[in-house]
């Protein structure tokens, strides 16, 4: 696995429903993120917090929260994320809300592209955040990122990282699900979207799951994993704008974090949703860089292989 990490800070939640995830990068700073990571040899270069527009907390405008500042923030992601895969390293992604995982993985699709890698993306997640302008309840583009990311959105967002759609749906493996809107529900079928949802998990086990998931990643694939906070169990991890009960234990998290550290495969990562305004003593900012020190290869002493 590459060894140089670079943090890009994203201070915003200009596409949330709750304001506070702006805080987000520096809960995770606070909570050691970069020496749990130095901790097991990793080189680790924080690029500090990107800029970007102010959230001016408006309704929605013919079905889109904030779209010219969700593009600039999306835009400004990109170029980084992009120049930090270019230079060979290992881009996190500290957010923000998880509208910028448009930014982040049109970013490595790009860069997949160029260097002819196959793409994988795990999207961690209590939602599928597959709605549109017609079908959103909230207007809130944090709950739009996979449609767009798949051409289903407006050409400010669709058209970042100049090829639409920026991936196609069968690179994508959502995991963790069970929040979904009716309409939204019917898009992801009809997308042909891969979903392990918690029923799914429920009856199959994080094993079967993680294995079912990962399957057909190669030395030529680059694992993209986009982490929304909101995917645990808020019994663990209260500290998310949209709490939604049933999800992954803290075992099954681990779990799933060490299997996709056995591929050895992963090259970038996205840290999605922690909102410190919602949190209890930064208890779910501490959660997620033990589950990042787990994506990493923190393991116990039993070690298949
Ligand atoms: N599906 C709802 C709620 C939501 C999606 N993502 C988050 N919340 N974090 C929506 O507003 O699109
Ligand atoms: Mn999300
Ligand atoms: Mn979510």
């Amino acid at each position: 696995m590459q060894l140089d990490i670079s943090l890009i800070g994203v201070p915003t939640d200009i596409g949330a429903g709750a304001r506070g995830a702006s805080m987000g990068p520096e809960a995770l700073r606070v909570a050691g993120l970069a020496a749990v990571l130095e901790s097991h040899g990793l080189r680790v270069t924080d690029r500090g917090n990107l800029n970007g527009p102010a959230n001016p907390w408006l309704p929605p405008i013919e079905g889109y929260r904030h779209l010219a500042e969700v593009a600039a923030w999306n835009q400004a992601l990109h170029t980084a994320m992009h120049a930090e895969l270019r230079q060979g390293r290992l881009p996190i992604v500290l957010g923000g809300d998880h509208c910028l995982g448009i930014g982040s993985i049109s970013a490595v699709a790009r860069h997949c592209r160029e260097t002819g890698k196959k793409l994988r993306v795990l999207w961690l997640d209590a939602h599928a955040d597959f709605n549109t302008a017609s079908l959103t309840p909230s207007g809130n583009i944090h709950g739009m990122p996979v449609a767009v990311l798949c051409g289903h959105g407006p050409e400010p967002l669709t058209g970042i990282g100049g090829q639409t759609p920026a991936i196609t749906a069968d690179v994508v493996r959502q995991i963790g699900i069970r929040s979904v809107d009716a309409g939204e529900k019917r898009l992801v079928h009809e997308a042909g979207l891969e979903v392990f949802d918690m029923r799914y998990i429920d009856e199959m086990g994080m094993r079967h799951t993680m294995e079912q998931a990962l399957l057909g990643v190669d030395e030529n694939t680059h694992l993209h994993v986009s982490f929304d906070v909101d995917f645990l169990d808020p019994e663990i991890a209260p500290g998310v704008g949209t709490t939604i009960p049933g999800g992954p234990t803290y075992r099954e998290a681990q779990l799933c974090m060490e299997m996709i550290a056995d591929t050895g495969r992963l090259a970038s990562l996205d840290v999605m949703e922690l909102n410190p305004a919602l949190d209890v003593r930064n208890r779910t900012a501490e959660l997620a860089v033990d589950l990042i020190e787990s994506l990493f290869g923190k393991s116990t002493l039993m070690r298949k292989k």
